[in-house]
């Protein structure tokens, strides 16, 4: 690929003339914006260790009251896109959220779409859209786009839970914001219910749901034994692996991000194909080795790290007698909806 004319080779008189009307040449950024064979990325493998910041968090619960924070969260930022635009990857944001017993964060509703992966504690809740769902840990909850949620605290000790939002994009799409509410009034029954179990959904004789978002909690101890379940049933199967997803169409749970739990059985080494999007790992319960490009990071249980699209990861286990579980975020359904996924099958020149 032969090299293109530069800004500073152009008169500065042209340039001017160019600036003044809201013009520029493409030929010296077109390298830049359109790298040869493989996207340039910002997104750095990085790695967040929970014990490490588990007291910061705590201290944060010290200095700062519930009013004055509304929402108690430190940023998992990636250094490659500079720590104030706080983003994991090109459209994954990340925060680790601390409760308190007794407190509340009040109830707002929003554009982002948002999750919640349960890391410590027992007697907190939130509530989406009427609907309380209890949180435990390795649970994961759902705040699609424009629902109402709030969260609060029954029990008596600290709450910590993993956010993943599709804040960096959202943002950039000039669409992100919230509405703030009064406190919801909780509905009798719940979702979970209704959807008890796989392959079987409610079916009323005139209508099935239109919920775009029907199920908004999905319990570890289900999702744990699915996994196990699947990893006894299918002895080779290639990754034991599930995905969240809406029980009414099989389709992703929510429309941006992917989500989905892994498990690596004792002992188990496994590579995941380069695909072009981005991706989070937070170990639910465990000890495993995430390889990504050249780092090599020791995920223990709470443990979190990122790794950019286009890059192969290689998961495992460091334990011999005891399975590791990994939740898993990804930008695969929003790579799928804009068309440019990729499976990388052959190395990128
Ligand atoms: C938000 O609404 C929550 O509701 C957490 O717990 C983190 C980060 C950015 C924007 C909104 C929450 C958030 C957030």
């Amino acid at each position: 690929m032969h090299e293109l004319g530069r800004l500073d080779e152009l008169p500065q008189e042209y340039r001017d003339a160019l600036s003044a009307r809201n013009l520029v040449p493409l030929w010296p950024s077109l390298r830049a914006v359109l790298p040869p064979g493989k996207p340039q990325a910002r997104t750095r493998p990085t790695y967040w260790n929970y014990q490490d910041l588990r007291p910061l968090l705590l201290r944060a619960g010290e200095l700062t009251p519930m009013e004055k924070a509304e929402r108690r969260v430190l940023v998992l930022a990636n250094p490659g896109h500079g720590l104030e635009k706080m983003q994991a990857s090109a459209a994954i944001y990340l925060g680790m959220q601390l409760l308190l017993p007794g407190e509340w964060a009040p109830a707002h509703r929003h554009t982002p779409n948002a999750v919640r992966m349960i890391v410590e504690g027992e007697g907190a809740y939130t509530t989406v859209n009427g609907e309380k769902c209890a949180m435990q840990r390795g649970d994961l909850i759902l705040t699609p786009t424009g629902h109402w949620h709030e969260h609060g605290h029954e029990g008596e000790k600290p709450v910590v839970w993993l956010d993943v939002l599709d804040l960096p994009l959202v943002y950039y799409m000039e669409a992100s914001y919230v509405i703030e509410g009064r406190p919801q009034t909780v509905q009798a029954d719940s979702a979970e219910r209704a959807y008890r179990r796989g392959g079987v959904v409610p079916s009323p004789v005139f209508e099935r749901s239109r919920q775009s978002h029907p199920l908004l909690r999905y319990p570890w101890a289900e999702v744990r034994a699915a996994l196990q379940a699947l990893a006894q049933s299918q002895p080779d199967v290639e990754a034991v692996q599930v995905a969240y997803v809406n029980p009414e169409t099989g389709a992703d749970c929510m429309a941006i991000l992917g989500y989905s739990a892994l498990m690596l059985r004792p002992d188990e080494t496994l590579t995941l194909p380069a695909r072009s999007c981005a991706a989070v790992f937070h170990q639910i319960k465990g000890r495993a080795t995430v390889r990504i490009a050249d780092q090599v990071f020791e995920l223990d249980d709470a443990d979190t790290c990122c790794a950019p699209g286009y890059t192969p990861v290689t998961l495992a286990n460091r334990s011999r007698t005891e399975p590791a579980f990994l939740f898993i975020a990804d930008e695969a359904p929003l790579h799928k909806k804009l068309g440019i996924y990729e499976v990388c099958t052959e190395e990128k020149r």
